[in-house]
C-alpha cells in the first residue's frame, strides 16, 4: 500500500509534466514523391510559452513560409493539412509580433534557408501549448512552403507546400 506522501508526489509530477514540461515533435518530409526535403520541429512547453525549434534541409535557398495548419495529414501534396491553424478566425499575420488578435495561431513567419539548403527557426510563443486548450498545436501539421510568406491576406502568398509533418506529443 502506498503512503499518502508517495501519492502526492506522483500527482505533483504528473501535474508538472502536463502543464509545463510537455514536449512534442514533428518529422518534416517532402510532400511529393522523390522530394529530398527533410526537417524536424521540436516543441517544448515552458513557463514563458511554447518554445519551437525547427530545422530543415535540402530546401531551395531563400525565405520559406512556415505555418501550423489546421489538419493532421500531409497527403495530396500537403493540401490534406487544410488551412492555417486559426482558432480565433482572425486575419493572417506574424504571431510573435501581431499576437492572437492580428495573426493566426499558426503564423510562424518564414524560415531562412541558406546556400547549403539548410535553415533553422527558433521562436518562443506565449499562449501556444501542447497540453490542451484553444491554442493546443498537438495533432496539427507543420507546413513548409515553396515561397516566402509576404504577410498578405489571406494566407501570405507562400505558394505550394513542399514539406509537412504532424506534431505529436512525445512526453
Ligand atoms: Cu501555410
Amino acid at each position: 500500500m502506498k503512503h499518502a506522501w508517495q501519492i502526492t508526489a506522483a500527482v505533483s509530477l504528473l501535474w508538472v509534466g502536463t502543464v509545463w514540461a510537455a514536449t512534442g515533435m514533428a518529422q518534416i518530409r517532402g510532400t511529393t514523391a522523390g522530394s529530398p526535403v527533410t526537417g524536424t520541429a521540436t516543441l517544448t512547453d515552458t513557463p514563458s510559452g511554447l518554445h519551437v525549434s525547427i530545422s530543415v534541409a535540402h530546401v531551395a535557398p531563400g525565405k520559406h513560409g512556415l505555418h501550423i495548419h489546421e489538419g493532421s495529414a500531409c497527403g495530396d501534396a500537403g493540401k490534406a493539412a487544410g488551412g492555417h491553424f486559426n482558432p480565433d478566425g482572425v486575419p493572417h499575420g506574424f504571431l510573435p509580433t501581431d499576437g492572437f488578435t492580428k495573426a493566426h495561431a499558426g503564423d510562424f513567419g518564414n524560415i531562412d534557408v541558406g546556400a547549403d539548403g539548410t535553415g533553422s527557426l527558433d521562436l518562443t510563443l506565449p499562449g501556444l501549448s501542447l497540453a490542451g486548450g484553444k491554442y493546443n498545436v498537438a495533432g496539427h501539421a507543420v507546413i513548409l512552403h515553396e515561397k516566402t510568406d509576404d504577410f498578405g491576406q489571406p494566407t501570405g502568398n507562400a505558394g505550394g507546400r513542399i514539406g509537412c509533418g504532424v506534431i505529436s506529443v512525445t512526453q
